[in-house]
């Protein structure tokens, strides 16, 4: 059965255009912090947004104007649901969000680009802050499935970049970053990674207009 605190939680979420995105009971090897008294939580939960419905909810919340808007929209509404809550931003060091995540749903898997990939979302999902609860809630059991990138034909992701910035040796985040400062950059910049959106999995939560080129523009900036 699925814990009260969860199924509270998951409303709350959800009116912020967020999503609980799985959790799992942390052992000392996961690396989540304490909590202020210095005792193990015994509960963490991931919280992140999929698709682009966030952005429409972030242009009219007052952290629009100013520096890292998603981050400090995020600290805000996270603050007070649970006993702490750590953030993906503000390393490094960072705390390893992605292990986290896939911790806390089976279903995701490492892409060949380094996002993790949903067998429904495709690359469209990030990972927002993680709830850290003193209590050992109740989970559901959920079930893990293989990763869309095992059957995937050609694997486009991988062959799509103008530049070849993704290889299987890994982002050559320099040459992407140059690219992105040149006029036939500019495709990315505007729609977003072409390498991203080549992939043919979860295409309608894919983003678009302001939220893809806000990241963009702040990748592009460093
Ligand atoms: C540093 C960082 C980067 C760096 C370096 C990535 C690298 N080569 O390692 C740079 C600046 C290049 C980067 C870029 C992007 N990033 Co980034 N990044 C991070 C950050 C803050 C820390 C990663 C880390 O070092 N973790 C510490 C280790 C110990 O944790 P880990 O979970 O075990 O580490 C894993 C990652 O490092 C991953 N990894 C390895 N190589 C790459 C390459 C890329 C491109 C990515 C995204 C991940 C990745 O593999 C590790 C093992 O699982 C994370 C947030 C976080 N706290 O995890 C976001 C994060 C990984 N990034 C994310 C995203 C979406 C991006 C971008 C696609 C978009 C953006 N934010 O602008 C871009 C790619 C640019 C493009 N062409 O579109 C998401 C991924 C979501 C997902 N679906 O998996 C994260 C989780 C942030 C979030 N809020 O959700 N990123
Ligand atoms: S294009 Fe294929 S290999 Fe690449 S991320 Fe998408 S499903 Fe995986
Ligand atoms: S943003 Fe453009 S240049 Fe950079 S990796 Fe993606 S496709 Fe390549």
């Amino acid at each position: 059965m699925v814990d009260d605190t969860l199924t509270r939680l998951d409303a709350r979420i959800a009116g912020l255009d967020l999503a609980l995105r799985g959790g799992f009971h942390p052992e000392a090897d996961d690396g989540v912090p304490t909590l202020a008294d210095g005792s193990p939580p015994a509960t963490l939960i991931m919280v992140g947004n999929v698709g682009p419905a966030i952005w429409e909810r972030l242009r009219a919340a007052p952290e629009a104007s100013g520096p890292n808007p998603i981050d400090r929209w995020t600290a805000r509404v996270l603050a007070g649901l649970s006993d702490a809550v750590v953030f993906p931003f503000g390393g490094p060091p960072h705390h390893p969000f992605q292990r986290w995540a896939r911790r806390a749903d089976p279903l995701l898997a490492a892409s060949p680009l380094g996002l993790l990939i949903h067998p429904e979302f495709g690359l469209w999902h990030a990972l927002r802050g993680a709830l850290l609860f003193r209590e050992r809630l109740e989970l559901p059991a959920e079930q893990p499935a293989p990763s869309p990138c095992e059957t995937c034909a050609g694997r486009p992701c991988l062959t799509t970049c103008p530049v070849n910035a993704f290889s299987l040796r890994g982002y050559d985040v320099r040459t992407c970053r140059t690219y992105l400062g040149t006029l036939s950059g500019q495709p990315c910049m505007i729609q977003g990674c072409q390498a991203r959106l080549a992939c043919p999995v979860g295409r309608a939560y894919a983003y678009r207009g302001g939220l893809a080129q806000h990241h963009m523009r702040a990748f592009a900036r460093g």
